[in-house]
This record gives C-alpha cells, sequence and structure tokens, in this order.
C-alpha cells in the first residue's frame, strides 16, 4: 500500500505561476482515464489549459490501446491544449512535454533524466514517464490536442505487473524517498507553459535543441517498430515537426512520425544477430 497523502491543490495553486495552464484544475480520487475525461470536457468547450488531476485510474491508456498501470501515488495528468497547429506538427506538443517532464526532474532533483522519441522520460535507461498526445481535428487543423501525462513518482515497483517492471522506474524508487507531488505539478505547469508558447511564438529550435541534449540515441543504429512496418538505421535527427529522420544502410533517409524504438547493439551489425538491447 502507498502512504502517500492526497494530491492538495491549494498547495499547488498557491505557487503557480502561469498564466492559463492549470488556472483551473479537476480532480479526482479515481477515473478511467484522465484523458477520456479531458477530451469529453474539451469537446464541451473547457478552457485551454485546463487539467484533470487523479490519484489512479482504472483504464490508463498508452499508445495503440495499450495499457497504462497507474497505481495510488503516481501523477497521472491530462492537460487540454488549443493551438494554432496543422495536424501533422502535432508531435512537437509531445516532444515539449517530455523536455518540460525531464528538465522539472533534474531542477528537483540530483538525477539525470533522458528523453527518448517520441514519448518517453528515462532515469538509467528506464521508463519513469510516458506521454499520450490525442488530437481532434478538423481537416488540417487542431481543434483540441489533450496531453496525458503518467508519471511514476511515489509508486513501489512492485505496484506495477512484473513486464512492465523490469523495464519501468520511479522516483521514489530511485531517490529512496517520497517526493512533493505539488510542487512537483507546479513546476511541471510552468515548464509546460513556457514550452508552449515559446513554441506558439514560432521559437521551436531552442526547445529541440535542448531535447536533443537529453536525448539517448541519437546518432545511434537503431530499430523502429511502427504500425505497419520495421526499420533499422542511424537515428540521425529529429526535425521540427517531431519526426524522427533515419539514414537506412543504403544511405536512404526516411522520416518516421510515430513508433517504438529499440537500440541495436554496434556488435549486432558485425555480427547481423537480431538481438535488440532495449533502451
Ligand atoms: C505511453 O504509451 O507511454 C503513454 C502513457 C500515458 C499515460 C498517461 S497517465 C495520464 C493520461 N491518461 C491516460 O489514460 N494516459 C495518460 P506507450 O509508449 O504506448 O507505452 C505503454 C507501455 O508502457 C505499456 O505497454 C507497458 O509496457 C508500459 N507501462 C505501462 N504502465 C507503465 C508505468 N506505470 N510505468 C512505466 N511503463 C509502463
Amino acid at each position: 500500500m502507498q502512504k502517500t497523502e492526497p494530491i492538495r491543490l491549494e498547495k499547488i495553486k498557491e505557487k503557480l505561476q502561469t498564466e492559463f495552464i492549470g488556472k483551473t484544475i479537476h480532480y479526482f480520487s479515481e477515473v478511467t482515464s484522465t484523458n477520456d475525461l479531458a477530451k469529453q470536457i474539451a469537446a464541451l468547450g473547457a478552457k485551454e489549459g485546463t487539467i484533470i488531476i487523479a490519484e489512479t485510474q482504472t483504464r490508463g491508456k498508452g499508445r495503440l490501446g495499450r495499457k497504462w498501470t497507474s497505481p495510488r501515488g503516481g501523477i497521472w495528468l491530462s492537460t487540454i491544449l488549443r493551438p494554432e497547429l496543422d495536424a501533422r506538427d502535432v508531435p512537437k506538443l509531445t516532444l515539449m512535454t517530455s523536455l518540460a517532464v525531464a528538465k522539472t526532474i533534474s531542477q528537483l532533483f540530483n538525477l539525470k533524466p533522458q528523453v527518448k522519441w517520441p514519448n518517453d522520460v528515462l532515469i538509467d535507461a528506464k521508463k519513469v514517464c510516458g506521454i499520450l498526445t490525442e488530437a481532434n481535428t478538423r481537416g488540417a487543423k487542431t481543434d483540441f490536442v489533450v496531453i496525458g501525462i503518467g508519471i511514476n513518482a511515489n509508486i513501489n515497483l512492485d505496484s506495477l505487473p512484473r513486464q512492465v517492471r523490469e523495464t519501468a522506474t520511479s522516483l521514489k524508487h530511485e531517490l529512496k524517498r517520497e517526493i512533493d507531488r505539488e510542487q512537483f505539478l507546479q513546476i511541471l505547469l510552468e515548464k509546460m507553459e513556457h514550452y508552449y508558447v515559446m513554441s506558439a511564438r514560432g521559437n521551436f529550435d531552442p526547445i529541440l535543441k535542448e531535447w536533443r541534449s537529453l536525448c539517448r540515441f541519437l546518432g545511434s543504429y537503431i530499430e523502429v517498430t511502427s504500425l505497419n512496418e520495421k526499420i533499422e538505421g542511424w537515428a540521425v535527427d529529429v526535425d521540427r515537426s517531431g519526426a524522427l529522420i533515419i539514414r537506412l544502410r543504403d544511405g536512404t533517409i526516411k522520416k518516421v512520425l510515430s513508433g517504438d524504438v529499440s537500440f541495436k547493439r554496434s556488435t549486432d551489425l558485425d555480427t547481423k544477430s537480431n538481438k535488440n538491447a532495449s533502451l
């Protein structure tokens, strides 16, 4: 069982210095999925910056219908944004959010988080945060976007399914103590707004630069599994829309919009064995 006290909204709001993100926060002890709830209220007109936070989710979601385990003690939240953004540029919001999470971790703790394309934050190669961005589009235009953030804050690893435990970590596990979730949320929301405003003003390059500097596998030989194909090659860069640029062995350049990345060790290149070392 978790000892963590419930999140206190007053404590977040006391110090929060944002213009719109987190000005309205809806808090729940339990929901199915904060993203599902956020999409419902966004469709009914909820303001940009509205947040949903829950202590636990019974049907937390990852990408492609995957399950996101959300025990009490974590930080499970969704933010509603209404960006003036072309639908194909929505992945940059995921990028910006992973940077905001990583920077919050490095500001508050003596840890060295890394970002993993497209939607993870890692500590020592283990996933501490996953992001699920869902967009509601009208033609090429974006009506609203819900950014779901799941952070393994004060959770014990044994509250995650065995398989997930092997690739995941939590802040509590890394620090050997519980964190102040309200303080974490306050700083995270401020950083999100900062990057979002910068990006809305067309100033995305510095964000991308910072993201690249924290990215674990750029320059490495990797394998990407996307919806209908597996591609291997060198991860050359991430472009301004958030797409991964890969150079194949024959020199062809490919742009991948979404997928799951794993390292291929250089020995694999020599022996051509297909063993993968997960990030
Ligand atoms: C993600 O998907 O990483 C997106 C996770 C987004 C969760 C947030 S919580 C608030 C909001 N409301 C929601 O319903 N969702 C969002 P993906 O990259 O597809 O990774 C999913 C995979 O991560 C699963 O298949 C598991 O292997 C693993 N996983 C599940 N729960 C985890 C956890 N708590 N920590 C680390 N890994 C986990």
